[in-house]
């Protein structure tokens, strides 16, 4: 007889374990990463249009969405586990997430950027008021408020190097990898505002209620980071 029809008794069947990441550059480090942790989707997340996906593990599962919306997938308990970008997870409002591990993938830099014929004449030690395009409003106000600095803040959803192009803008607060996509536009790099690279995210409670499930995870992807 089954452990189930005996009653519940014997082992109970090990809870599903969510993994929130996004398309693109997250679920593009993140799967070699999770390859060496031993996980691997069932179909290629780039091309399947499933939002949820199954892993070789039978108690493993992707869950796919934009990259903005990782924390509340995870602070809801949504999804157990998540990997979001330091710059999502600074920006985010809520708490109630574990910042787990610092996964290393995804590197980049939060910066304050002009045009180059500005930054020639420009001193940020000497801003007392700046105005800044980004779609970073919290972190640029906690940013220039640390360091005595007024903004205005002009909310964006991207392309944020067009801003100072177009006269939205001087300044604008974005991420930087290469630096190619501020060249291509005659903006260079003024202030540092953060390092970046994509976290390893919990749900509070699913560290508690599927503790050994979750563990297990969280542990092979430790492991898979050496
Ligand atoms: O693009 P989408 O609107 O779908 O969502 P998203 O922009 O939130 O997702 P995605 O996949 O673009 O970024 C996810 C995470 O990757 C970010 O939250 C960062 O943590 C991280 N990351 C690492 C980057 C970059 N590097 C990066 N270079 N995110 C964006 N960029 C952009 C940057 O905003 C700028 O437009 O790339 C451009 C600059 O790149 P370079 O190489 O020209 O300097
Ligand atoms: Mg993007």
């Amino acid at each position: 007889m089954s452990a189930a029809k005996q009653g519940g008794r014997g082992a109970a069947p090990s809870p599903v374990v969510n993994i929130a990441l996004s398309k693109g550059r997250i679920i593009e480090e993140g799967l070699p990463l999770l390859a060496r942790a031993g996980i691997t989707p069932s179909e290629d997340p780039a091309r399947s249009r499933k939002l949820i996906l199954d892993t070789n593990l039978p108690d493993v599962k992707l869950t796919i969405i934009r990259a903005a919306d990782v924390p509340t997938y995870v602070r809801f308990g949504a999804a157990d586990l998540g990997v979001a970008g330091k710059d999502v997870l600074m920006e985010y409002e809520g708490d109630g997430l574990y910042e787990l591990m610092d996964l290393g993938i995804a590197r980049c830099r939060l910066m304050v950027a002009e045009p180059a014929g500005l930054a020639a004449r420009d001193d940020p030690k000497s801003w007392t008021r700046v105005r800044v395009a980004t779609k970073y409003v919290n972190i640029s106000r906690r940013h220039f408020a640390a360091k005595g600095i007024q903004t205005d803040i002009i909310k964006l959803y991207g392309s944020m190097e067009l801003a100072p192009l177009v006269g939205l803008s001087e300044r604008i607060v974005d991420l930087v990898s290469t630096g190619n996509t501020l060249k291509a536009n005659g903006l260079v790099e003024v202030e540092h505002v953060a390092d970046i690279s994509a976290w390893l995210v919990a749900n509070k409670a699913a560290m508690k209620m599927k503790r050994d499930a979750v563990k297990a995870v969280v542990d092979r992807i430790a492991a898979a980071l050496g």
